[in-house]
């Protein structure tokens, strides 16, 4: 069984080398390898049984240092995964198509993203920051030939999206918008909407959503508690005049959960 002292030692190691590959990023894809070992380990190092119970203690242990430690892992390594996803469509301009754990991970999970809430051709699918490397849209839009809108705060994934989708997803309904959801008119006649698990603000923005959609639209809101909280942001109790949690779909082997919600 792994020691308290070697977990903590792994996570401080992880965040100095989020940190080192963050800054590395150059718009080239010189760093990629590494910085897809280190996810890939990572995503392999949150989800693995024996680090539950580490973690457990970790949490009990009441150490000082403990919330800086795990805010700085979950800040770095979702700003590492954008920065992945950069690499993967840069890669992908120069004609390199190889998927790293990560995104098999998300592939495998997109077909139980909503439960029993599916979508359709006729479904109107909305994804909150879509990234540089739109998975999720192309994967959705070919399975089911639904329109999908992604949304992104970064520019410079929307510009490498749309070339990644342009490559990918010819003929399939996708459109990647540089805007906020309240700027967006897809807002209101979306019927299923997703938020990435990395977007920091995605409880804020939940709230925000009640006023801008339609009664029936369904929410699945990608998340990670516990050890899996190293690597996004954890559920939050939402409004409960606003929102209600409809269904958890957990899924042990994959590096995020999804909470389903439907308004209240
Ligand atoms: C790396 S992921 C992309 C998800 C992945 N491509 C997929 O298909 O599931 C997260 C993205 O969320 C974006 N993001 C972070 N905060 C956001 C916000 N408040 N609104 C929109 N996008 C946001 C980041 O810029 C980043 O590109």
């Amino acid at each position: 069984m792994i020691t308290l002292v070697h977990f903590q030692t792994c996570l401080s190691e992880f965040a100095e080398k989020f940190d080192k590959l963050a800054s590395k990023y150059d718009h080239t894809i010189q760093h990629s390898s590494e910085l897809e070992a280190v996810i890939n380990d990572y995503s392999r190092f949150v989800t693995d049984q024996e680090n539950k119970a580490a973690w457990e203690q970790l949490e009990h242990s009441e150490l000082e240092e403990l919330d800086s430690l795990v805010w700085q892992l979950r800040n770095k390594s979702a700003q590492c995964v954008a920065i992945m996803e950069k690499y993967r469509a840069l890669k992908l301009e120069n004609g390199d198509v190889q998927i790293a754990d990560y995104f098999k991970n998300i592939e495998e999970c997109i077909d139980k993203e909503f439960g029993s809430f599916h979508v359709t051709s006729d479904s109107r699918v909305l994804l909150v920051g879509s990234g540089s490397f739109p998975m999720t849209p192309l994967l959705i839009a070919k399975r089911s030939g639904a329109e999908v809108v992604g949304i992104d705060i970064d520019e410079e994934s929307i510009t490498l999206g749309r070339k990644v989708v342009e490559t990918l997803g010819t003929g399939l309904k996708i459109r990647l918008e540089s805007t906020l959801l309240e700027n967006l008119d897809y807002t209101r006649e979306a019927t299923h909407i997703i938020f990435s698990s990395t977007v920091a603000a995605k409880y804020d923005l939940l709230d925000q959503l009640h006023a801008l959609t339609n009664a029936q639209v369904v929410v699945a809101m990608r998340y990670g508690d516990q050890l899996k909280s190293l690597f996004n942001y954890p559920m939050r109790a939402t409004d409960s005049n606003k929102w209600k949690l409809v269904d958890t779909i957990l899924r042990p082997d994959d590096v995020f959960d999804i909470a389903l919600y439907q308004k209240a």
